[in-house]
């Protein structure tokens, strides 16, 4: 019976092999097919109700109202980021729809993602202008949708400062690579223009010398820290996780630079892959992530690699050890 049992699995293996060839014959394999967005903007009318009254659905035209016209448009080049350099398929992974809601609030002065969507403020004209204008804000904002359905980072300490840093590092490489910038080139400023008129500043974060980039007698100077000599210990901002999200910003900043040309190729690719990937937990610490980021680059350049050896430099620069 075995025998005659392997001589079935014989024949239907080479019948399948008949049929597989047959098929390549006939229809050859077509190219990949393309994701495609599908986005809805919301007109909250400065009130503070989601997600409020739909203004433009993919494939609308523009509508007129600079501030649903640019999340429209961010949110398009930040999905055709992640399509075209990591080949993702929306914030899940899946073709999740991108929701946002702009003109939320009165001179409401910020933007977030509330777990399901996307909402910007419109600023108070005064200190800070409307949200939507800067790339990296809505870059930052759908990659908190992105770790939310990946590492799942808690919102607390350092595993909270890494939440910041994965949004801050990808909202800045989708800016880059909107406008084609080398790590050279690039400002690596979060929140460029944010700052109104006569502001001390030059935007909410700098990754590459944090701590920078603002000070001014109503908003205070910029608190975050580029190493962990001068890490903050504090209750507020849940744990300082805008504040301490300055370390392992400046260590993806370091990587990036040491290794050159543009950002999101290699420094990028080692920080998402480490992100998406299975060595992460929601209450990992810098130094859990610093490791498996050196992990991801070995696996992906090799042991002995310049990008392997540039990522341990960067931790060792922030003062993160391994
Ligand atoms: N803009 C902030 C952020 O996305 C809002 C917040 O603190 N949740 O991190
Ligand atoms: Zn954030």
């Amino acid at each position: 019976p075995a025998l005659r049992d392997m001589a079935r699995r014989t024949l239907v293996l080479s019948a399948t092999h008949r049929v597989e060839r047959r098929t390549l014959t006939v229809a050859p394999p077509q190219p990949q097919e393309d994701f495609v967005p599908n986005r809805t903007i919301h007109d909250a009318a400065t009130r503070e109700e989601l997600p409020g009254k739909v203004v433009r659905s993919e494939g609308d035209g523009p509508t007129g109202d600079e501030a649903v016209d640019q999340s429209y448009e961010w949110l398009g080049v930040t999905f055709d980021f992640f399509e075209a350099v990591y080949r993702r398929n929306s914030i899940d992974g899946a073709g999740l729809p991108l929701v946002s809601t702009v003109h939320y609030g009165l001179d409401y002065a910020n933007a977030f993602w509330n777990g399901e969507q996307m909402v910007y403020g419109d600023g108070d004209g005064e200190i800070f202008t409307g949200f939507t204008g800067p790339l990296e804000v809505t870059g930052h904002e759908l990659v908190h949708g992105i770790t939310q359905y990946t590492a799942d980072l808690e919102y607390f300490g350092q595993s909270g400062a890494l939440n910041e840093s994965m949004s801050d590092v990808f909202g800045v490489l989708v800016k880059q690579w909107h406008l084609g910038q080398t790590v050279e080139e690039a400002d690596w400023i979060i929140g460029a223009g944010l700052l109104a008129e006569g502001v001390n500043g030059v935007g909410l974060r700098s990754m590459k010398e944090p701590g920078t980039a603002y000070d001014d007698p109503r908003i205070g100077k910029d608190p975050q820290p580029g190493h962990m000599d001068d890490y903050v210990h504090t209750y507020r901002d849940n744990g300082g996780v805008h504040i301490n999200s300055g370390i392992p910003n400046r260590a993806f900043y370091l990587a990036a630079a040491e290794l050159g040309g543009h950002a999101w190729e290699k420094a990028g690719r080692i920080w998402y892959e480490t992100l998406t990937g299975p060595a992460m937990s929601p209450t990992i610490e810098f130094s859990g992530f610093a490791t498996a980021t050196i992990e991801t680059a070995e696996r992906l350049y090799g042991a002995a690699s310049a990008e392997a050896e540039a990522v341990r430099q960067a931790w060792d620069g922030v003062g993160v050890r391994i």
